[in-house]
């Protein structure tokens, strides 16, 4: 196992080496990145198929169709080792002759999906690819002093600020977008995501839907903290994108650089054969959302053969819920999609003309942006700006459900009376700050050193926290209950208090676990470390090379996660103000004799951050639609009452309560 375990790792190294593998083999690329002709190799040619499509030192990204195409051939042919020792041979026999990130990409994925090999670990892709997570200049500096001192032992400190200063208002919140972490987790998502790779995940269509709906969330309470509105969406297609952005990062180690974009660019329709894209024309994207929109409207989609498929958050015959039906169309899955070629890739498409904006035919040569990969593109702006016009429209489909009736909302005869946090001993006052963590960068570049390479990245970050709920269960018997916590803010740009569909889209979810409440009062204390939408981060090269044995379904397999998927849990809290932000928690407890879910969960192993990310190869733990009770309007009376706020909604029932906490931000001081 160990010995698998570091062969693995070797896999993960130095991903732009060249020599290593079955490299020199006589495949020749061209240039524009079409099919690489395949010549000369004998009995030992590799059957790769269109995974040789993508040239050496080139983008990879999902989001394009014809990667995606490259992607399932190599994760199929990865797919047929039996062991470790049988990927190794593949991998090695290949490397050479595929795009480097498509290669960590797909060996990644059968390693995450082969049950055989679900004990092996992989490496953060920070490590694998810190050119996706420092700036060049930073990296070649680390570079030199390293060569120029060897023993060198002091981390090269990346500025926060190092794509753009506060002139812009907008890069007040770079330190989240530019986030380590919550690009890792993007990451990841889409890695166990896949669109086009055979994966049929529960709920897949909802979980795109309610994870970026979350992120999006988080991203407007960040941007809350540091004095700023709201993201505003893109609501065209044909207006400049107010923001530019420039990530001073490179896409191989030759130093080609991400494409920018320039403040106030217009989106242009895109010639880019040199990645096999022809044309993408946003009018025909326009139609492709017009007819979701019509399809939100009118209730129902309609499949290829021209059937009506309804589209109900409470689907007849338990079949899919609407909002998983839209998710699997918009994202979009040629196979998951209820008529792919009538509702199109608009999602995709739109990380594709935003990334090539600056370059649409690709006349000046240059790459695509940011924004065109999932592992940088949250750091670009137009991230949220994009997702917040995707998720308008599923949140119009939202509001057209009916609200939730008191029976769904309510747990007879079990109360809340109490709701807190404490914090070192300080009750319902949150601190954040910044913290240091340091990554090796020498294992993904290729300089002709071993000497370690070392980056120190500063984030945000908090203490740990504990949840103190005090909860009186009035029955005479045990009550099982899912305790659901989430986080807003109080107040919203102007300093007023919000109403309750304001507020709505702001909740956080923090935290959600099942518990069994014995009769009487019962005092629950829940970690901050605990949450349902965080997980452990990938380990770095140095922490698995000091070879943890990880036995499958063990308490360290859980613990430090073989998914890498998860909210890191230095960005559970926003930042706060540094005299005291306003916040509320919202607790509700619900039924969990309604949130079961029958089955056996078979991969413990990779069961961190669920919330975000579900079970692999298990369903969605918890029945109620994702986001509940936010994900739907108020009802406008209870009991009589008038319901306009969060508030005046959760005074209704006994299994809720709110709580004023602050959070207040300390700066170094933490
Ligand atoms: Cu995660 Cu657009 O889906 O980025």
């Amino acid at each position: 196992m160990a010995s698998e375990q570091i062969q693995i790792l070797e896999l993960f190294q130095h991903p732009f080496r060249e020599g290593g593998g079955g490299g020199g083999t006589g495949i020749t690329f061209p240039s524009d990145g079409g099919v690489a002709t395949r010549v000369g190799l004998g009995d030992r040619t590799p059957d790769l198929g269109y995974a040789t499509t993508i040239p050496r030192g080139r983008v990879f990204s999902p989001f394009f169709k014809g990667h995606r195409r490259a992607a399932k051939s190599l994760c199929d042919y990865f797919n047929r080792a039996r062991n470790a020792n049988e990927l190794v041979r593949l991998a090695k026999g290949c490397q050479n002759l595929v795009n480097e990130q498509l290669y960590i990409y797909a060996l990644s994925f059968v390693i995450i999906r082969k049950p055989e090999m679900r004990r092996l670990r992989i490496p953060t892709v920070i490590e694998t690819f810190p050119n996706k997570f420092a700036s060049q200049e930073m990296l070649q500096q680390a570079q030199n002093e390293t060569l120029r001192n060897p023993t060198r032992t002091e981390p090269i400190i990346i500025n926060q600020e190092f794509s753009g200063t506060l002139l812009k208002a907008e890069h007040r919140v770079s330190y989240w977008r530019e986030d380590y972490g919550i690009n890792v987790h993007h990451w990841h998502w889409h890695l166990v995501f896949p669109i086009e790779l055979d994966v049929n995940r529960d709920r897949k269509g909802e979980i795109f839907f309610y994870m970026h709906q979350q992120m999006l969330a988080r991203y407007d309470m960040e941007r809350l903290s540091v004095g700023l509105n709201r993201v505003i969406p893109l609501n065209s297609l044909r207006e400049p994108i107010p923001d530019g952005y420039f990530s001073k990062m490179t896409i191989n180690n030759s130093g080609r650089a991400w494409g920018t974009r320039q403040d106030n660019t217009m989106l242009r329709d895109i010639r880019r054969d040199d990645f096999g894209l022809g044309f993408i024309n946003l009018s025909e994207m326009e139609i492709y959302y017009s007819r979701i929109l019509d399809a939100v409207h009118q209730g129902y989609m309609m499949d290829r053969q021209g059937n009506r498929v309804p589209l109900s958050d409470d689907p007849p015959n338990n079949g899919k819920r609407g909002i998983d039906l839209l998710g699997d169309a918009f994202e979009a899955d040629v196979q998951l999609s209820v008529n792919h070629p009538f509702y199109g890739d608009f999602h995709n498409l739109g990380h594709v003309v935003l990334g090539f904006s600056h370059d649409p035919d690709g006349s000046h040569r240059e790459e695509i942006g940011a924004i065109g990969d999932p592992a940088t593109s949250m750091r670009d702006p137009v991230f949220y700006r994009f997702h917040k016009f995707v998720d308008d429209l599923f949140e119009k489909y939202k509001l057209l459900q009916r609200p939730y009736s008191n029976e769904e909302l309510g747990v007879p005869g079990v109360r809340v009376t109490r709701v807190g946090v404490i914090q070192e001993g300080v009750p319902n006052n949150l601190k954040t700050g910044w913290s240091q963590r340091d990554f090796e960068a020498g294992r993904g570049l290729d300089f002709g050193s071993t000497a370690p390479v070392l980056l120190r990245l500063t984030h945000l970050d908090h203490k740990r926290f504990d949840y103190h709920l005090q909860i009186v269960n009035s029955l005479s018997a045990e009550k099982e209950v899912t305790v659901r916590i989430f986080l807003a803010p109080t107040l919203d740009e102007r300093g007023n208090r919000m109403n309750f569909m304001d507020q709505r889209l702001l909740w956080a979810e923090m935290d959600k676990f099942v518990t069994k409440l014995t009769p009487g009062e019962n005092n629950l204390v829940r970690s901050s470390l605990d949450s349902s939408i965080t997980g452990p981060e990938e380990a770095t090269f140095r922490e698995l090379e000091a070879g943890r044995e990880i036995e499958l379904g063990s308490q360290d397999a859980i613990e430090f996660g073989q998914c890498g998927c998860g909210w890191p849990q230095h960005m559970l809290l926003p930042r706060g103000m540094p005299q005291g932000m306003d916040y509320q928690l919202f607790v509700i407890l619900s039924d969990y004799a309604r949130d079961r879910v029958e089955q056996v969960i078979r991969n413990r192993a990779c069961n961190n951050g669920v919330s975000y990310c579900g079970i692999l190869d298990s369903k969605f733990p918890d029945a109620r639609p994702m986001g509940f009770p936010f994900d739907r309007r108020n009802p406008e009376q209870i009991n009589g009452n008038v319901i306009q706020t969060a508030e005046e909604f959760a005074a209704q029932f006994d299994n809720m309560l709110m709580e004023d906490i602050k959070i207040t931000f300390v700066g170094n001081n933490l």
